[in-house]
């Protein structure tokens, strides 16, 4: 029986977003990257590869059987383990014997592939059993527990050294808190589950902005096991205009100790993954001290050189400031924070305008604009596709409030409305964005409808009024 090397605390990456899976290429760059970095684990679960969720019960074609091998192959290589995992949970059936022959031939061709770890996942998943299942398991939790142990004792006969990871329906503790999974899910998974199983758990929220020691040795007590952190800091498949280049941060050194592994599941945009990774990869190998920001200037300079454009260059300054406006999900940089706040005194209704601020927010925001407009001319044209979008929308509303400020000082507080050529109805617009503007969130996360809109499809209908009239 073949062996790898192992490395009991799993580092690494999770192909775990919703979206478009990344590429075999992209693949390959990530495990050089692993290699390079020191991180040690690939969990492969990218949920629409179809045949690792909705058809789970289909074995791979010979092409993608392939594929798969090879990406094995590569982990080997490089001492990465390739963790394969199934989420069979929309609609397994838990007492179904021939669901359970189906897993086995889905990990058996795996195992064929040279593949030697495994995890079976049922997060995102309805927190229903049907009746045959209530009546056999009592519940989800137990249920899942059934068909993981099998699972586990399967692989472990055909592979002795594979690690299995498990990932529970509730997986933070916000869904704990509200019995997503039903009554006492955690306490019966940490109960009836093998020991040697480890199981994954993103933190207090499903994108947690602090994972603190006391709250993974809390969970411990109930787990009965350290968990393996999936961290989805950096994710950002739950929203299309954003992607998150900052550091790896949260988190302090201490909570390695305290964990079985951290597995970052990062942007859907592989090339947007850079510093999110090194800075992780940095987090697992730092001493006692974690310096998050530091980490992260030393790792946009190593991302700069793929920066390079056909024609004017870039600076690494600029790139900083960029990186800033899409920093982490709970905040941004410090340069673009600074350039929002300018932004916002400019606009408050008793602000001053002084010429200085006014100027010094011209000069931000055309570095910006002018830093995107390069952008088009990357030579990585993967790194251009992948920002082009949200890099459209940055320079769109940089300008807006230019000509806003602008005319704004000519003319006045309310400026002219004339100036801009942002209509309503093609700019911001769309179902989904008139959805979003019906209901205002508030600070402790809680919606309510939001009474502004009327006044501003009633401007937006003068306006446009204005516009029309010849
Ligand atoms: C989730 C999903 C994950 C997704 C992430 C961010 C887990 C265990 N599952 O809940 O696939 O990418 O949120 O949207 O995190």
């Amino acid at each position: 029986m073949a062996t790898h090397e192992t490395t009991d605390f799993l580092a690494g990456v999770i192909e775990g977003f919703y979206g478009q899976p990344w590429t075999q290429a992209e693949r390959l760059e990530l495990f050089d990257w692993m290699a390079a970095w020191g991180l040690n684990t690939y969990l492969y679960a990218p949920k629409d590869d179809l045949k690792h969720r909705a058809l789970w019960r289909e074995l791979y074609a010979a092409a993608e059987a392939e594929a798969l091998g090879h990406l094995v192959k590569a982990c080997r290589q490089r001492n990465i383990h390739f963790v394969y995992a199934l989420s069979p949970g929309l609609d397994i059936r838990y007492s179904n014997d021939a669901d359970l022959d189906r897993l086995k031939k889905r990990f058996e061709q795996m195992l064929a592939l040279g593949c030697q770890d495994f995890a079976l996942l049922f997060d995102d998943i309805p927190d229903r059993l049907d009746s045959e299942d209530i009546q056999r398991w009592g519940s989800l939790a137990a249920a899942q527990c059934h068909v993981t142990n099998a699972m586990f004792r399967w692989t472990r006969d055909r592979e002795t050294g594979a690690r299995f990871l498990f990932c529970p329906t509730a997986y933070c503790s916000r869904m704990v808190w509200r019995n997503h999974g039903g009554e006492n899910f955690l306490p019966t998974i940490g109960r009836e589950l093998l020991s040697e199983i480890d199981v994954f758990w993103t933190g207090p929220e499903i994108i947690s902005r602090e994972i603190t020691v006391s709250h993974v040795q809390e969970l411990e007590l109930v787990l009965r096991r350290k968990p393996v952190i999936w961290d989805n800091l950096h994710a950002n498949d739950y929203d299309g205009r954003r992607f998150y280049c900052g550091p790896y941060t949260g988190r302090c050194s201490e909570l390695r100790r305290a964990v079985r592994g951290l597995l970052s599941n990062p942007n859907c945009e592989f090339p947007l993954n850079y510093v999110p990774l090194r800075t992780l990869a940095e987090f697992v190998r730092c001493g006692d001290t974690w310096k998050p920001r530091e980490a992260y200037l030393l790792a946009v300079q190593e991302w700069f050189p793929r920066f390079a454009t056909a024609t004017k260059p870039i600076t690494l300054e600029d790139l900083i400031l960029f990186g800033d406006c899409y920093y982490l999900p709970h905040e941004e940089g410090p340069e673009a924070e600074a350039l929002y706040e300018c932004a916002r005194s400019l606009l408050a209704e008793d602000s001053e305008r002084n010429s200085g601020q006014v100027a010094a927010f011209r000069r931000q925001a055309r570095r910006l604009r002018e830093f995107c407009a390069r952008m088009a001319e990357l030579r990585h044209r993967p790194l251009f596709y992948a920002l082009s979008r949200r890099i459209w929308e940055l320079r769109e509303e940089l300008e807006l409030l230019e000509q806003h400020m602008e005319a704004a000082r000519a003319d006045g507080p309310s400026g002219d409305p004339s100036l801009t050529f942002h209509l309503p109805g093609t700019y911001r617009g769309g179902m989904v964005a008139k959805l979003q503007r019906l209901l205002v969130q508030n600070l402790d996360g809680t919606f309510t409808p939001d009474r502004s809109d009327e006044r501003v499809q009633q401007v937006g209908a003068i306006r446009q009024a204005t516009v029309s009239t010849p």
